[in-house]
């Protein structure tokens, strides 16, 4: 065998990461990139804005990066780089979405996945930059996911229905996912589920198989960046070979322990999980 084919055999597998970078707050590239990393593959940061500090913050500094977007992907697409997976989150235009098709397009090549993280929302209520325009455009996205973690709020959204007033039944839940991988989708997690005082629900849904379950304990409130955290996991676990499921088992176990860590320190909501405690034993697992 040649040189050639053995550095292409033994190369780490390799991630774009479509999102933002954000400097404090434990979120997007910020948060994905080490997480994947831990887990032996190579990150590579496509930022769609730079900011100071995440929007849940009373004040912070945002460079929308849309405009030099183009530029920065053609060095890629000039230099015939390769991915294995692409993972996309918070899109805060209709050109980015525009940008992400075109990058999937180009670089989506046989037995790439592309992870679509539909950032539109939550608790029943879209951000303020979900314009019905923006929503229409997320649909269009949907077609070139892989695997989609939305959270009950952006699967309503994607698939048209309001959002529950009471915890929507398996089968409810099932009809939904079937409507939204109808679209692209084969493995859908619907994320962050409030299934009671104590417990969260995340409904795992593959194509054309039963629905399975994963249920984590409730740990103090909401923190900002855990669905990032999740979503990385999940990139990770399934581009090492894992099965969907293993794969967001793996992903909301991480979250719980980093999220326990963080309400035993007091740190706030807000500054994102504290995913570094754990790092090290997230990459002993890919072992
Ligand atoms: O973790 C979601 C997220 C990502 N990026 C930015 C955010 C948030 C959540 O508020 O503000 C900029």
């Amino acid at each position: 065998m040649g040189k050639n084919e053995v550095r292409d055999m033994q190369r780490q597998k390799r991630i774009a990461l479509i999102n933002d970078i954000t400097g404090f707050g434990r979120c997007s590239i910020a948060a994905m990139a080490p997480i994947v990393s831990a887990m032996k593959i190579q990150a590579v940061p496509i930022p769609t804005a730079i900011l100071s500090t995440h929007t849940q913050f009373p004040i912070y500094y945002f460079d929308d990066y849309t405009t030099r977007m183009k530029d920065y992907i053609q060095t890629y697409k000039d230099l015939d780089l390769e991915f294995d997976a692409i993972a996309t989150g918070f899109l805060g235009s209709k050109e980015q979405v525009d940008i992400v098709i075109d990058f999937i397009h180009r670089f989506k090549k046989k037995n790439v996945f592309v992870l679509v993280d539909p950032v539109m929302g939550d608790h029943g209520k879209l951000y303020a930059t979900y314009t019905p325009e923006m929503c229409a455009k997320m649909k269009e996205l949907v077609k070139y996911a892989d695997l989609m973690t939305p959270n009950l709020t952006e699967l309503v959204t994607l698939v048209d229905r309001p959002y529950p007033q009471k915890l929507p039944s398996f089968t409810e839940l099932e009809d939904m996912c079937e409507e939204l991988s109808a679209q692209g989708p084969q493995h859908i997690v619907v994320t962050g589920i409030p299934f009671n005082q104590k417990q969260i629900l995340n409904f795992i849904y593959n194509k054309d198989e039963d629905y399975q379950i994963v249920m984590v304990d409730r740990i103090g409130e909401d923190r900002s960046g855990t669905g990032d955290v999740i979503a990385s996991v999940i990139a990770g676990s399934y581009l090492n070979g894992k099965s969907f499921y293993q794969s967001v088992n793996r992903a909301t176990k991480f979250a719980s322990q980093c999220i326990a860590f963080c309400e035993k320190t007091y740190v706030p909501n807000h500054y994102g999980l504290c995913f570094e405690e754990y790092l090290c034993e997230l990459g002993e697992d890919e072992k």
